[in-house]
């Protein structure tokens, strides 16, 4: 990993929850340390974060809002320099220092710290309504925004529908991206998309105009109403594991502990992709 840091800048400005806070502006140091995976600068300052440009930033940053909290201020800066620096930055960490906060206490600050990285993340896409390549190209396009971005997409396979329902084949890849939101914000962000793309939920395994699901995401486990990670399924269906299998065979299902290769090696024994 590299890194640049930048440490105690000191910028006036506004952010706190008391009124004289909001009216007078007071001293904030601002520390940020930028992480890269990314080794070919070539000495070029062209491939790199500059320094200069970033504390511009910062300073703009900081002096245009007011926040009643200094964790909010940390985060949403923290976004920022990941939004403005996607292709460079792996992950950065924020501190805002509050040397003159309104204690009566003496002390050399209080201050709020965050990290915040990319995350990665699989979505299956499936489509058998409409025009399901339309759909699914269109899909692609509306994932894609300053907070995620697409990575790499497999190839769309024609697969056998996996339901009691008759129905048409469907339209079937994976999608690897890159997100800065956490698992229940992309959740609603991937329904809100469904939603643009008409999908009408009538009956379950029904058939759709476009299904948008999270198979996983870092490596976490999560289960919560909203949202289960790793999709609690996609074991048990070609349509993930072969497309899932071209970009991260290797990756090991955290909950079964078996990567994506030796799951869908072991399904295709039993199950065909697309039934002749
Ligand atoms: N999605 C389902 C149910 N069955 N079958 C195929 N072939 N492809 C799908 O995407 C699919 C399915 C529920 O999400
Ligand atoms: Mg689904
Ligand atoms: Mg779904």
């Amino acid at each position: 990993m590299n890194s640049i840091i930048i440490k105690d800048l000191e910028i006036f400005a506004c952010h706190g929850v008391l009124n004289e806070e909001k009216n007078i502006k007071q001293k904030f140091l601002i520390s940020v340390q930028l992480n890269s995976d990314y080794w070919n600068y070539n000495d070029d300052i062209k491939n790199a974060v500059n320094y200069s440009e970033t504390c511009d930033f910062i300073v703009d940053f900081i002096t245009t809002n007011c926040f009643n909290l200094i964790e909010t201020c940390a985060e949403q800066l923290a976004e920022r320099l990941l939004q403005k620096y996607n292709n460079q930055l792996t992950s950065v960490d924020v501190t805002i220092k509050k040397p003159w906060a309104p204690l009566n206490k003496n002390l050399s600050f209080v201050a709020a710290n965050t990290h915040k990285s990319w995350n990665n993340a699989f979505i299956g896409i499936g489509s058998n309504l409409g025009d399901p390549h339309a759909n699914i190209q269109q899909a692609l396009k509306l994932i894609n925004t300053k907070n995620t971005y697409v990575l790499k997409t497999s190839q769309i396979y024609e697969t056998t529908p996996i339901s009691n329902i008759p129905q048409n084949n469907y339209l079937n890849c994976v999608t690897q991206i890159k997100t800065l939101l956490a698992p229940p914000q992309l959740m609603q962000f991937l329904l809100g998309i469904e939603q643009e793309l008409k999908r009408v939920r009538t009956v379950k395994n029904g058939p759709r105009t476009i299904d948008l699901d999270i198979l996983l995401f870092n490596n976490c486990v999560l289960n919560t109403e909203l949202v289960t990670i790793p999709h609690p399924r996609m074991h048990k269906r070609l349509f993930v594991l072969i497309p899932l299998c071209e970009l991260a065979p290797g990756y090991v299902h955290p909950v079964l502990n078996q990567t994506i290769y030796n799951l869908s090696k072991q399904l295709q024994k039993t199950q065909q992709l697309l039934k002749t």
